[in-house]
């Protein structure tokens, strides 16, 4: 198995994180997105025709894109994938909920201030937005969570993997997350869990 991959990539990160998990190694090749490698002809051929990262390349040569297609092929078999019928519609509840809701609100203020992008009059507006929907999700999951040590059942699943990762990470697009106690203890829970890969720096 061979995991196509970036060094600061969220989506990347979210596999390396269950990989770790699961005690299973995993070759990396490591692209710079900011360069524009995942768009070269070679790349979309081969790899994956949507230019984007993670993709995991299975043993007989096929490519997997989509952080959570991919959790979801390595989680089968171990208790990341609850086998109850609703659990695992559980799972795929959150991890949707991650790709829609989640992700790109909380992934591009950060992508902006990683690469310096110049934030124009258009895209400070288009910020308020990110930042008003991202805070709105991040307050579904706070709620959600009350009680809760985990999303779906009393242990961690790849629901838990997947959402963790852009709140982990939001800080460095100028999120604050003082508002979000029950975020906060989740996030520190994934972090003791046996096995735990620290994000890209
Ligand atoms: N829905 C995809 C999103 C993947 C994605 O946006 N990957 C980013 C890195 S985190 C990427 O490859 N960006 C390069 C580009 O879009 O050109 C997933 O969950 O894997």
């Amino acid at each position: 198995m061979r995991l196509h991959s970036a060094p600061r990539s969220g989506n990347s990160y979210k596999v390396r994180l269950l990989l770790g998990l699961l005690g299973t190694s995993c070759e990396v090749v490591d692209y710079d997105t900011k360069g524009g490698e995942t768009h070269a002809p070679g790349f979309l051929e081969s790899v994956n025709p949507d230019g984007k990262v993670p993709v995991l390349e299975l043993g007989d040569g096929t490519m997997l894109p989509e952080s959570g297609a991919i959790l979801y092929y390595l989680a089968e078999g171990t208790p990341y994938l609850p086998e109850e019928k609703l659990e695992r519609a559980q799972v795929l509840r959150w991890m949707l909920f991650e790709q829609y809701s989640l992700l790109l609100n909380l992934s591009r203020p950060r992508l902006w201030r990683m690469w310096g992008v110049e934030i124009t009059a258009q895209r400070r507006a288009e910020l308020e937005q990110l930042f008003e929907q991202g805070y709105r999700a991040l307050g579904v999951m706070e709620r959600y969570l009350g009680g809760r040590e985990f999303f779906v059942g009393d242990h961690p699943t790849v629901a838990d993997v997947a959402l963790y990762v852009y709140p982990r990470l939001c800080a460095e697009g100028g999120y604050e997350l003082e508002g979000f106690p029950a975020v906060g203890a989740w996030l520190e829970r994934i972090a003791t869990l046996p096995g735990y890969v620290p994000p890209p720096g």
